[in-house]
């Protein structure tokens, strides 16, 4: 069974719908510290779960029989700034809570990372994955500490532990929680009620963002399962891990065409285009 922490957020209750299709109503449960309104109450199941009180999680935990731990819980940038005590707590301590019960349980755990995990002296257009990450905000630090920690416990309890860094998440039926990206669903919002938006960043801002149904399936879809083949990957392991083509380059002037990003988006191109052929025939 599934467990979302912090679900009345602006992602949680969607999310719940979507592995509720795939697992099944009473498979996903949905938990925050506060009253769900009755749309939700009666969607599927509810818990109180504060992820400040280690026990009460552990017994959720264990009488849920809880295998995958999906961690919203968290402030978000701009509240966070106005409470860095409260998001310290939460943020860090909590997350801190969350591993050790997902290590100790060997559950399956997804913690959210974020824009907010890059700072000033990050390259911002593009940023790459990995690059230097001296956030300035709380929330940032927080995120940036969730990745480390998440890969420690994976690497040092073996912890299935996986992570998203999102953009800004733009939605119709469900609010921001305080962030700074919460100007472009509010624009939405003002267009369609006065046709007027005073916006709280300069209009050069440029930030990253996704409509939330991508944020979803990108969240599900992360589901690659390793199920590691003893003898490939005996071989595997003793494979080089890179190759060197200078030489290929120097003699006949060899050039890759199709580097990751071109060759996933070619790769789903065929196979979306063949089954599209599939099913029309
Ligand atoms: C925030 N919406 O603005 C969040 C998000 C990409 C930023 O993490 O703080």
């Amino acid at each position: 069974r599934v467990l979302i922490t912090g679900g009345l957020g602006q992602l949680g209750v969607g999310l719940a719908k979507l592995l509720r299709k795939q697992y099944g109503k009473n498979n996903v449960i949905l938990s925050d510290i506060r009253k769900p309104p009755d749309t939700v109450f009666y969607s599927g199941p509810f818990i109180y779960s504060d992820i400040l009180d280690y026990k009460n999680l552990r017994e959720i935990v264990v009488n849920n029989r809880i295998s995958w731990l999906i961690h919203y819980s968290a402030l978000l940038s701009a509240v966070g700034e106005a409470n860095v005590p409260l998001a310290r707590a939460v943020n860090i301590t909590g997350l801190h809570n969350i591993l050790d019960i997902a290590a100790e349980h060997g559950l399956r755990l997804f913690v959210p990372s974020t824009i907010g995990a890059f700072g000033p002296s990050s390259p911002r257009n593009p940023t790459p994955d990995l690059c230097i990450q001296r956030p300035r905000t709380i929330y940032g630090v927080s995120k940036v500490h969730a990745e480390l920690m998440g890969e420690y416990y994976h690497y040092r309890y073996g912890l299935d532990f996986r992570c998203l860094r999102y953009p800004g998440i733009i939605s119709a039926d469900s609010q921001p929680g305080g962030g700074t990206t919460d100007y472009a669903v509010q624009i939405f919002h003002d267009a369609i009620k006065t046709g007027r938006f005073e916006c709280n960043l300069k209009p050069d801002t440029r930030l990253p963002m996704m409509y939330i149904e991508d944020c979803l399936r990108a969240t599900v879809e992360l589901e690659v399962v390793y199920k590691t083949d003893p003898v490939r990957q005996a071989i595997a392991d003793s494979w080089p891990m890179n190759f060197d083509d200078s030489n290929a380059s120097k003699d006949w002037g060899w050039k890759h065409e199709y580097d990751l990003p071109e060759l996933v988006t070619t790769m789903l191109n065929h196979l979306n285009a063949e089954a599209v052929a599939v099913q029309a025939s």
